[in-house]
């Protein structure tokens, strides 16, 4: 296959509502999006940093820049590339997980819409609809939140996520808990407790929660693998896991009995595969993070639950929970479910006259 041209967009996406963790408040998302061509197809993809480094190490500006001097002319220096092949030609570079992604994912789209194959099949999928979970911010009060998840509850969400943080954490698990009985919950703390925490950890194992995402840094696995041992609450890794030979050694440490698979930040679809299949031959459930993605990014996302070991209830939520008008024919929820697409690649296209209506700027990286 024969790059003939990549094409950053930036565009602007205002949320419907502030979203607010542990790591800063987002209102709007400024969104690259990749474009390839090749001579058979065009591929999309969508890059999940954020505007600042305050999730992982990448951000949006810095993953533009990666891709323009690093990762982009390496690939268009690539002989007979594939999509399986873009990890291995960008090897050299350390990191940059999101960066690659982005790209590796688009050019597995164009490949698989010239092949005609949906990523879905691609990928080894087993259901055609994935339960659709949510996460809820952090609130300025408990009747705010409150509210909040009676929303979601309505409109079916099948599992809620909580953020949480030191010093709303008790308060608003215990009264979600107490007002809404026997739903499937989690928490969220993005890294932001330490060890030191546990206690507060332990008594919150009187909720009977499906499990605390990423209590501790993300470096460090041996503290969750202490952690584990304190609490009864299972713990899920996000951050910490990066690739399959980190999960690998964070299951076989104990340090999670369960793993949020974000492609984004593992480097792609296809290292995302590899850690389902790590986890499942383990006996580790997964389900499917967001970053508050598109529906380029939700496309695929919704492929990737669509696997047998994704038994458990991703972010992978409805197109309205976080934009009024997204970029693609909005994913929408249908008995608490998002629709696997079944069209070839990723099976959704930017809608041109929106695309052009939220674009602030373009690069031609090649061609
Ligand atoms: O449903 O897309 C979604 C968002 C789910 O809470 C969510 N994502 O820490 O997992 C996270 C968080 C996040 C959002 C992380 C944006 C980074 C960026």
């Amino acid at each position: 296959m024969k790059l003939t041209s990549v094409e950053l967009i930036r565009i602007a996406m205002p949320l419907v509502s502030p979203f607010r963790t542990s790591f800063g408040t987002q209102t709007s998302r400024q969104i690259l999006l990749v474009h390839v061509t090749t001579p058979e197809a065009e591929g999309w993809a969508e890059c999940v940093t954020l505007e600042d480094p305050v999730y992982s190490p990448e951000y949006t500006d810095g993953a533009a820049h990666v891709m323009r001097h690093h990762l982009v002319p390496r690939l268009a220096a690539a002989e007979n590339l594939t999509a399986a092949r873009v990890a291995q030609v960008l090897h050299p570079i350390k990191g940059h997980r999101m960066a690659k992604a982005a790209l590796e994912t688009a050019i597995l789209d164009a490949e698989l819409r010239a092949a005609g194959t949906p990523l879905s099949t691609y990928l080894g999928a087993t259901k055609d609809r994935v339960a659709a979970g949510v996460s809820v911010g952090i609130m300025d009060s408990i009747p705010e939140l409150l509210d909040a998840v009676d929303g979601y509850l309505q409109q079916g969400y099948v599992r809620i996520k909580l953020k949480i943080e030191p010093g709303w954490d008790y308060e608003p698990v215990k009264a979600v808990r107490e007002r809404f009985g026997d739903i499937l919950l989690q928490t969220d703390a993005n890294t932001s407790y330490t060890l030191a925490d546990y206690k507060l950890l332990q008594r919150l194992d009187a909720f009977d929660l499906l499990f605390h995402e990423q209590p501790l840094e993300e470096e460090d696995i041996a503290g969750h693998a202490q952690l584990a041992k304190l609490i009864t609450t299972p713990v899920c890794l996000d951050e910490s896991i990066v690739s399959a030979a980190i999960a690998a050694d964070a299951i076989t440490r104990g340090a999670c009995s369960v793993i949020n698979i974000k492609p984004g930040r593992v480097g792609g679809y296809l290292e995302s595969r590899r850690i389902h299949d790590v986890a499942l031959a383990h006996g580790v459930p997964v389900w499917c993070g967001g970053m508050l993605e598109t529906g380029i990014g939700r496309a695929a996302n919704a492929a990737l639950a669509a696997l047998p070991g994704f038994t458990l209830p991703g972010d992978t939520s409805a197109s309205d929970r976080y934009y009024s008008q997204d970029v693609t024919t909005p994913f929408v929820l249908e008995d608490g479910h998002l629709t696997v697409p079944t069209g070839a690649g990723i099976g959704v296209d930017p809608l041109p006259d929106v695309l052009a209506s939220l674009t602030t700027g373009t690069e031609r990286l090649l061609g």
